[in-house]
């Protein structure tokens, strides 16, 4: 193990919610291209419960798409992930 980069005590914490979150991943990509698309997006929220509307649902995907190329990426969802 290495543990001299900086001795956060959230580390076994954080290494369990990667692992669901690329899971969280995995099944938001549907189409498995390494992008989530704001179809597949849309269909996430859905199975998420999200229970929001298109316009709240694009606002939320352009707030994810930090480099706004239209689609999001592991350390986009990541970053958005992480703060919520
Ligand atoms: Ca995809
Ligand atoms: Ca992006």
């Amino acid at each position: 193990m290495t543990t001299n980069k900086k001795s956060q005590p959230a580390a076994a914490a954080d290494a369990d919610s990667s692992d669901e979150f690329n899971e969280l991943f995995e099944q938001a990509d549907v189409d498995g291209d390494g992008w989530i698309r704001f179809i597949e997006f849309k269909a996430m929220m859905a199975d998420l419960d999200a229970n929001m509307k298109e316009a709240s649902l694009r606002i939320g995907f352009q707030e994810i798409d930090l480099d706004h190329d239209g689609e999001i990426n592991l350390d986009e969802l990541r970053a958005w992930w992480r703060s919520n």
